[in-house]
């Protein structure tokens, strides 16, 4: 049905405008071919001043519509580098963008077709030419030339005793791991990746032992202490999309990339500086992935170094819900099965 509308309404839209176009011959020929041809021109030079001057009344329009909807003040180091590159970007290319628009339009107008005017054929001028061209090159590898030095600082080495966390995207969640009180991720082995063990981490490392696993639930962030996320991701080519922090990075299957950036605001104090009781920061996925994409918001807490670790000594490391006997925190029985487990996972190492 919604085919067959949109056939029908491209349909009408041609046929008027074959009968404008076969109308408007009539008329020529009727008034005369050069005189309606001249008085075209005037119409159409002057309709290009029209749409200069709306076009340029709407960008302002847009601008004012849209100020307040922007997401604020960035919440990270590197956010308020890349804002100020942002800014820097959309001055030049602002300035820019109004002297051309104005002189193609205005010329447009001032130079229509005149009786008392001939034109001058100037078909080439290399001074010309090599202005136009080496001007926005110059322009163009400055603006870049901050993106790479940006680029290399963001996904170049993080600063030492920063926060280590593991970021792996899947259709359709965010899955996250902390190295735990050793400091060390233990190591994964895709094969084993299953229901009881999410990530596919190999229980005969000790690393792994203490290895935090987080779904389902916010990441947890400390304020000023910069965090470097190793990111991966299962199945296709996710994106963590961390826009509060102004930060990015893709999620690719089998190549992990990283990025590091330092939060400069807890989540109470973005509460307190937006007004919003319900303020979250959001991790989203910035690639489309797969039906559930939408699906993939995780949200993420700052906080202080000490509600940090208040919550981190609640966590238990997923090695004591594979192997519940080994919990040392667990009551203890001296059960036969638990012996054999025991036994097993001891063989293991
Ligand atoms: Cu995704």
């Amino acid at each position: 049905m919604e085919t067959f509308f949109i056939v029908a309404i491209l349909t009408l839209g041609f046929l008027i405008t074959f009968q404008i176009a076969k109308a408007s011959e009539y008329v020529s020929v009727i008034r005369g071919e050069e005189k309606s041809r001249k008085q075209t021109n005037k119409v159409n030079a002057f309709m290009l001043l029209i749409f200069l001057i709306v076009g340029l009344i709407g960008v302002y329009y847009c601008n004012e519509q849209l100020k307040g909807k922007i997401l604020g003040d960035p919440a990270s180091d590197h956010g308020v580098l890349i804002d100020r590159m942002l800014y820097i970007t959309i001055a030049i290319t602002f300035i820019v963008f109004v002297l051309t628009q104005v002189a193609l339009f205005w010329f447009s107008f001032k130079y229509q077709e005149s009786d008392n005017r001939k034109p001058y054929y100037y078909p080439h001028n290399n001074r010309l030419e090599v202005i136009w061209t080496v001007i926005p090159a110059i322009a163009l590898t400055v603006l870049v030339g901050f993106g790479i030095f940006y680029w290399f600082k963001i996904t170049g080495p993080a600063p030492k005793g920063a926060m280590e966390v593991e970021v792996i995207g899947s259709q359709f969640k965010w899955e996250f791991r902390y190295p735990g009180k050793d400091g060390i991720f233990g190591k994964k082995y895709y094969k084993k990746t299953d229901g009881n063990n999410p990530l596919g981490q190999l229980w005969e490392d000790p690393a792994n032992h203490d290895d935090i696993y987080i779904v389902g639930e916010p990441l947890h962030l400390v304020v000023n202490k910069p965090v470097h996320m190793i990111i991966g991701a299962k199945d296709v080519i996710h994106d963590v999309g961390l826009a509060h922090f102004r930060m990015k990075m893709d999620a690719v299957p089998g190549t992990p990339t990283r990025m590091w950036f330092t939060p400069t605001k807890t989540t109470k104090e973005m509460k307190k500086e937006t007004g919003r009781s319900d303020f979250v920061y959001e991790i989203s996925c910035d690639q489309m992935c797969g039906s559930g994409h939408w699906s993939m918001r995780g949200e993420i807490i700052v906080e202080t170094q000490e509600e940090f670790d208040a919550w981190m000594a609640q966590q238990k490391p997923k090695y004591y819900a594979v192997f519940p006997d080994r919990d040392p925190s667990a009551p203890k029985t001296d059960t036969a099965a638990n012996k054999t487990a025991t036994a097993a996972v001891a063989g293991s190492n």
